[in-house]
């Protein structure tokens, strides 16, 4: 594992997130993408160095200690220009990154999907392409481990150039597969089964909650951005309506730019879903800010207006009863419920039963007999009451999402 320092800076305002508290999400952050955090400095610092970023004299100070630890590599909570980076590292005489380049580091390890190394690889160059000024950053870090998943290693002649046409290829096959899958979508919206989003910040258990919910085994893990591809998983709810939930990739505080521009696609699944899931880690201190940061993601992918239940998750490690109500109270109508141990799981159904039930109607159909093309659609989709051959027609009476009901309409009257 390698060592890591890292460094937050303290400029002594007051922010939603204490300087500590962010640098106790960059030690998770950090452990996440494998490091062994050995120390965590918080710098003091009036204002910021356009050359050191916080001054060379606090530079030298943390030379000392990287040697004094054996540390690989060093951290900074911020974002580094590419000269701020160079100069840093001409101190310390060890590998220096940014919160950027580690969360992009996190997301290259797990990606999987095609879409999502595109996607990571997408990100990674536009957080390059600003610091290429100059000499500014060596892109060639041949070193290995964190933050040096570029795509500039292979490449190692990289220049603005090289990038830019790099940057239209990467965005050019994305967006092929943004339009192929918004096709699949559109095909899969006219006749397909409500959907559900589980959102929320990372690691508040939503794999977990699918899981449960599903019976499936979506990877899990006490880690920051487990899950990066979105998962969709068929759960017949109750009232025998099948519902589809999707597992998504978490937010984060601050989740840089590029990122959210880059992961558009996949975050479409959460803008076209029915419903959102919003789960919250109730025994996380930092819980109501999470929620803040979430719904910053939700405004700026343009899905803050949608349909949001909210649910207290991880209630079992909550042993203060207080705690859950004063939560129960700032979020309204919640439901609180533990993933893990499945407490609040019925309850959390049948209110998604609710929910959901809003865009589901009761519709006849007559149907030639012959059209078994419509009746499996119906079928797929639906849940029939009653079906009855008169003739050559067959009567049919089912509940099934609105949407699917227009596009059998509108078949039927051809
Ligand atoms: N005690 C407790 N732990 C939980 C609960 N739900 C999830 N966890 C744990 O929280 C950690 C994160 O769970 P995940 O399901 O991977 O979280 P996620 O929201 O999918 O995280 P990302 O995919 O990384 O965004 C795991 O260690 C889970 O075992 C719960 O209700 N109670
Ligand atoms: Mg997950």
């Amino acid at each position: 594992m390698e060592k890591a320092i890292l460094v937050t800076v303290d400029l002594g305002i007051r922010q939603e997130w204490a300087a500590e508290e962010r640098s106790s999400e960059l030690r998770e952050l950090a452990t996440s993408a494998g490091a062994k955090v050995v120390r965590e400095i918080i710098a003091n610092v009036k204002a910021l160095n356009p050359a050191y970023f916080i001054g060379s004299g606090k530079v030298e100070e943390i030379a000392a200690i990287c040697a004094s630890e054996g540390a690989k590599v060093v951290i900074f909570n911020n974002d580094l220009s590419g000269t701020q980076q160079k100069n840093i590292e001409e101190i310390v005489k060890t590998k220096t990154i940014d919160r950027t380049q580690l969360i992009l580091d996190i997301f290259a390890r797990r990606a999987h999907s095609n879409e999502g190394k595109l996607q990571v690889e997408l990100a990674q160059l536009l957080y390059m392409m600003p610091r290429l000024t100059g000499k500014g950053v060596e892109l060639s870090r041949l070193g290995g481990g964190i933050g040096t998943r570029g795509p500039g290693e292979q490449k190692l002649e990289v220049d603005r150039r090289r990038i830019r046409s790099k940057i239209d290829h990467v965005r050019h096959s994305l967006e092929d597969l943004r339009k192929r899958r918004s096709m699949m979508r559109k095909k899969r919206d006219q006749f397909s089964l409500l959907s559900v989003a589980i959102i929320g910040y990372t690691n508040v258990g939503k794999s977990t909650l699918i899981n449960a919910l599903t019976d499936s085994s979506v990877v899990t893990a006490n880690k920051l951005f487990a899950t990066l591809d979105p998962t969709v998983r068929t759960f017949i709810m109750p009232n025998k309506q099948k519902i589809l939930f999707v597992d998504t990739v978490g937010f984060l505080n601050e989740l840089p730019h590029h990122l959210i521009e880059a992961f558009k696609a996949t975050l479409e699944e959460v803008v076209e879903a029915d419903l959102l899931l919003h789960l919250i880690d109730s025994s996380h201190p930092k819980a109501l800010a999470q929620s803040d940061a979430v719904y910053k993601v939700l405004e700026e992918i343009g899905a803050k207006d949608k349909t949001i239940l909210t649910a207290l998750n991880k209630i079992d490690k909550v042993s203060d009863p207080v705690v859950i109500e004063r939560m129960k109270s700032h979020f309204g109508d919640s439901l609180a419920i533990s993933a893990l141990t499945r407490q609040g799981l019925d309850e959390l159904v049948a209110r998604i039963s609710k929910e959901t039930s809003r865009f589901i109607v009761t519709a006849n159909f007559v149907l030639p007999a012959a059209d078994a093309r419509t009746l499996s659609i119906i079928y797929a989709n639906g849940l029939v009451k009653t079906q009855e051959y008169r003739g050559e027609s067959l009567y049919i009476e089912a509940e099934l999402p609105i949407r699917v009901k227009e596009s059998i309409d509108r078949i039927l009257a051809q």
